[in-house]
């Protein structure tokens, strides 16, 4: 069986379930090697395409330079905030589509034919700001909206001083709430935030490289400051059924999502 009742138990009533120990740290380890890789070929002037770079909007950053430095000493890949549409580069499709992922993000979806969608990594350097509060299904405007599942995957430790995920248990039943823009100046492109919610009984989500989250769209989660001085990375993807249809563009103008049967 691919997800066992008691996951599935907590996926329905809070909205997620951990599989520690999922994926060797090594694998954790070439998806880091790789895109600090894209990020220097990207920085250099080569085209990476599908891969999309979004550099942190920090103004401060990196961290260890201090704010009166300029980027110019900066590795590139200390500077980038997330690397999209990562799903068809060989590193990173085979954790898309490894059978066991299939299987469970297929049993998730209740579908035979599951597409992976958006793929990103998260570099989340020293001194990069978490991500506030949010649904993630506020990004996805689909038909039908549901089901859609993410899976996160831990590439080094995530700690409450390095930036771990919160989440908030049973949240996964709630519509998706209004989300209202990140108001911090310099907040990374695309960031908003749930304002709406009392958000004390949320659960801070320690992990160990190799394990992994499976969460719903519709689970609040944040992700807090990285205060620690070093990198707190972690490997994102996300599944709907490959029938779903992707409004994204014509909504919102722009798409990192790419659609990948797997
Ligand atoms: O890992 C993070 O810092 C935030 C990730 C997140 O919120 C997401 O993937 O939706």
């Amino acid at each position: 069986m691919s997800v066992t009742d008691e996951q599935r138990e907590s996926y329905d009533r809070k909205g997620f379930f951990r599989i520690d120990g999922f994926a060797d740290p090594a694998t954790g380890n070439a998806m880091l090697r790789r895109v600090v890789e894209l990020a220097r070929r990207a920085a250099s002037g080569d085209d990476i395409s599908p891969a999309f770079v979004l550099a942190e909007q920090q103004p401060d950053l990196p961290a260890r330079l201090g704010s009166d430095e300029s980027r110019r000493t900066a590795a590139p890949e200390e500077v980038v905030s997330k690397i999209f549409r990562l799903a068809r580069d060989p590193v990173f499709r085979a954790f898309a589509a490894r059978p066991d992922v299939v299987a469970i993000v297929s049993s998730i979806l209740r579908t035979d034919a599951p597409a992976n969608f958006l793929s990103q990594f998260i570099f989340k350097n020293p001194g990069a700001w978490g991500q506030p509060w949010h649904q993630d299904s506020y990004y996805f405007p689909f038909t039908p909206a549901r089901p859609v599942v993410g899976v996160w995957l831990a590439v080094t430790e995530a700690t409450l001083d390095n930036g771990c995920l919160h989440v908030l248990p049973g949240s996964n039943h709630e519509p998706v709430h209004p989300h209202v823009t990140d108001q911090r100046d310099g907040a990374n492109y695309g960031y908003v935030e749930i304002v709406d919610q009392d958000m004390s009984a949320n659960e801070p989500v320690l992990m160990q490289p190799g394990d992994l989250l499976v969460f719903d769209s519709h689970l609040m989660h944040r992700s807090t400051d990285n205060t620690s001085s070093g990198i707190r990375a972690a490997m994102v993807y996300h599944y709907a059924r490959a029938t779903t249809v992707d409004h994204t563009e014509e909504e919102r103008g722009y798409t990192v999502n790419d659609w990948m049967p797997v």
